[in-house]
């Protein structure tokens, strides 16, 4: 065995740096607060969707009780070579040049469902490089959707709920938008989270941020 095959991390992806990371946590926060006060969002909510068992006390940033310790954007999920494919990927020239590097990465959308809290990240064709080719048909097999469109980062999770559960949420955001769905236009959010917002269905909620957040970050590996 190379030294590499026993080094390959948990996974690999672009870490935000430490104040860009508070920033976005701030913005996060601020995201469901209006959410949570928007009318439309009162008036669509399910019997115990978002934990609105009690309308009055409906707290998003209670019922997304987990968040990811450091915010980052997963490139390859390698599970310390677990995953096939992570050795290949781990070997790339791309991947290799790129470690530890910085990188801006431009959110354009944060989104909310029953399951997960995120945001969509726009890769630029020198991140592209560092995208599993693989990475949307693994959660949709039978859909051609565009490279990087499953790019993200985990924000929050409800309870029970897996972080790798919210590229599957924006994916299937991407598939209904593919389709001609661009979901209902319910009203804006204004100053950090300034944008529209739409909704998409079985409370599939998306902000569509009127100026991209930039963030800072440097691609690395998490071995912890
Ligand atoms: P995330 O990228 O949506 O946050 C450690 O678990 C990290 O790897 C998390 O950031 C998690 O989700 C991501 N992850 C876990 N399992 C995964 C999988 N099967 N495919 C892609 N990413 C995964």
């Amino acid at each position: 065995p190379t030294l590499e095959k026993d080094l390959l991390p948990l996974y690999f992806g672009w870490f935000l740096a430490k104040r860009d990371e508070d920033y976005l946590r701030k913005t996060s926060h601020e995201f469901l607060e209006q959410l949570g006060n928007l009318k439309a969002f009162k008036k669509r909510l399910q019997p115990c969707m978002f934990g609105s068992e009690d309308k009055h006390k409906l707290d998003l940033m209670k019922y997304f009780a987990k968040s990811p310790n450091i915010l980052h954007c997963t490139s390859k999920f390698c599970d310390y070579g677990k995953i096939v494919g992570s050795e290949e990927y781990a070997q790339q020239e791309a991947v290799k040049k790129a470690y530890s590097k910085g990188y801006t990465l431009h959110l354009s959308a944060l989104f909310a469902t029953p399951r997960t809290v995120g945001a969509q990240v726009e890769l630029t064709a020198d991140q592209l490089l560092l995208w599993p080719s693989d990475a949307e048909k693994e959660v949709m097999p039978k859909d051609t959707l565009p490279r990087g469109s499953r790019a993200h980062i985990t924000l929050g999770t409800a309870a029970d709920v897996q972080d790798v559960q919210t590229g599957i949420d924006l994916l299937e955001f991407v598939k209904l938008q593919q389709s001609g769905k661009e979901g209902e236009n319910l009203g804006e959010m204004s100053g950090s989270v300034a944008g529209k917002v739409s909704y998409y269905d079985n409370g599939m909620w998306m902000l569509n941020l009127s100026q991209k957040i930039e963030v800072r970050s440097i691609f690395s590996g998490y071995y912890g």
